[in-house]
């Protein structure tokens, strides 16, 4: 045996959603070590085969792996929260290189989201960032996740109709995505149950394989270049339009 096959594979550092902050409490995300426990815990975090804090590849963006990352289990408990809740993903560890836009996305699972068909949730983006500013790499929110701790906080939608959801939160690291099949998805899906007495139900929403593909120019994207836009990639995000009292409100616009 040469020396070079005693060295441990060097993976490139990425990350993975260790915890979920809501209303100030927190609940464990996904570890992919917990797999290896007896029982696994029950987590609102989706299980998945993360354990290399890998990702998902432009070449698998059709495929159930985009979803909720690759062959991923549904989590089985729920996080409480209600319109206007402050919700933190914090990441283990985000790379500054790993530049590019932060999605977060929900779902309706129309019963229960421990046994619902991952195929079967319809996603609508509800919040995003992306490029600020500059160019060859710029600056990006990326940065910003990594300012505040590795964390990413986002606000559950007003008047959201009580129920069960599924939240997908996002990172898309275009480090690499000057190559075809280089962009590098990682998607943490996390069970909420959402209270209170919001009217909204979500319509329009899409399945995950749905939002992007390879060639879009977000996806295949040189971050080493002078550049002065960025075309985010995936579905326009839907904003609550305030509605009268008493009265449903309606997703309208593009942001
Ligand atoms: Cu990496």
């Amino acid at each position: 045996m040469s020396l070079v096959t005693l060295l441990p594979t060097l993976i490139s550092a990425h990350g993975h959603v260790t915890g979920i902050v809501a209303d100030g409490t927190w609940y464990t995300g996904w570890n992919a070590e917990m797999k290896y426990q007896n029982p696994i815990p029950a987590t609102a975090g989706w299980q998945a085969d993360n354990l290399d804090n890998g990702f998902v590849t432009p070449s698998d963006f059709g495929s159930a792996n985009i979803i909720c990352h690759k062959s991923a289990k549904n989590g089985n408990t729920y996080i409480p929260a209600k319109p206007g809740s402050k919700i933190t993903f914090l990441w283990n560890t985000w790379p500054v290189s790993h530049k590019g836009p932060v999605f977060d996305y929900i779902a309706p699972c129309n019963g229960d989201c421990a046994t619902v068909s991952p195929s079967s949730l319809k996603f609508t983006k509800f919040n995003q960032g992306a490029w600020i500013s500059g160019s060859d790499p710029g600056t990006w929110v990326t940065d910003d996740l990594v300012k505040n701790n590795n964390s990413w906080t986002t606000t559950i939608p007003s008047n959201l109709a009580p129920g069960n959801y599924v939240i997908r939160h996002e990172i898309i690291a275009l480090h690499a995505a000057s190559q075809a099949n280089g962009a590098q998805a990682y998607p943490q899906c996390v069970n909420f149950k959402i209270e209170g007495s919001g009217t909204q139900q979500l319509s329009g929403g899409v399945t995950a394989t749905s939002f992007y593909k390879a060639t879009d120019p977000g996806i295949q994207f040189n971050l080493y270049s002078k550049f002065t836009g960025y075309t985010i990639p995936g579905p326009a995000v839907q904003k609550l339009k305030r509605g009268e009292r008493g009265h449903a409100r309606e997703w309208i616009g593009e942001e």
